[in-house]
């Protein structure tokens, strides 16, 4: 009877001793597994950013300077009169990703392989250009095109952020960008001149900026967990 109890007592204590352990492990495993999934988001999205980059690059050369922030101003550039869009939301990546589709000057120089995958395409806000504007033919969109205005998503859900380097010296960028989660974040021209800029050198990227919010879902201007189009400043 002794013994038995004595046993039974044992047994508890080495099965709370293997629990914790295989708790433990547990443990162990999900972190390196998150770590390992975050690494690969991460590279993911600074695989996209840098295939914008070199789509930017080939459009710059043909146009004479880096995608337009918003439809307006790829209005004015492709003799498209009043191209608008109707809500004031994701303007920058929306422009550029209608101008880098663009067959006009030897486009489209937006990555079909980007653009065609759905995961990394999207329209959180749900706007169209205004059809009547005949912006279409006016641009040259391919014949099946979407008149979607279609933003480009990192790899958790949020919409690339765009600038151009020029409209942020105007002071004329004003943008607002719709997240995963349905939060809207604004970006001003001010924010962009004291954000952007070298800390030292205070020379801004290149001529223009995208970047990603990161996994955190939080703009730091190209900070903290941000993937960026141009080599992160020290701190
Ligand atoms: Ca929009
Ligand atoms: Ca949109
Ligand atoms: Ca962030």
């Amino acid at each position: 009877m002794h013994n038995r109890r004595h046993n039974r007592g044992f047994t508890l204590i080495e099965l709370m001793i293997v629990i914790g352990i295989i708790l433990l492990l547990v443990g162990v495993i999900a972190v390196s597994f998150g770590g390992v999934f975050g690494k690969r988001d991460e590279a993911r999205a600074t695989a996209t950013i840098e295939t914008l980059k070199s789509n930017i690059g080939s459009y710059e050369a043909r146009w004479g300077q880096a995608p337009p922030g918003d439809l307006p101003q790829l209005g004015q550039l492709a003799r498209v009169l009043n191209l608008m869009e109707n809500n004031d939301t994701n303007r920058g990546i929306e422009a550029m990703v209608l101008a880098l589709r663009s067959r006009r000057e030897g486009g489209p120089y937006l990555d079909m392989n980007l653009y065609g995958d759905s995961s990394r395409r999207g329209n959180l806000d749900n706007d169209t250009f205004l059809a009547e504007v005949m912006a279409s033919s006016a641009l040259d969109l391919p014949d099946d095109a979407s008149n979607d205005l279609f933003e480009i998503l990192d790899p958790w859900g949020n919409p690339f952020i765009y600038v151009n380097i020029a409209e942020v010296r105007a002071g004329t960028v004003h943008d607002k960008i719709t997240l995963a989660n349905g939060e809207t974040i604004e970006i001003t021209a001010q924010d962009c001149q004291e954000k952007l800029r070298h800390p030292t050198t205070g020379e801004f990227p290149q001529s223009f900026a995208v970047w990603s919010v990161g996994e955190n879902g939080i703009n730091e201007f190209g900070g903290g967990d941000d993937i960026t189009s141009w080599p992160k400043y020290e701190k």
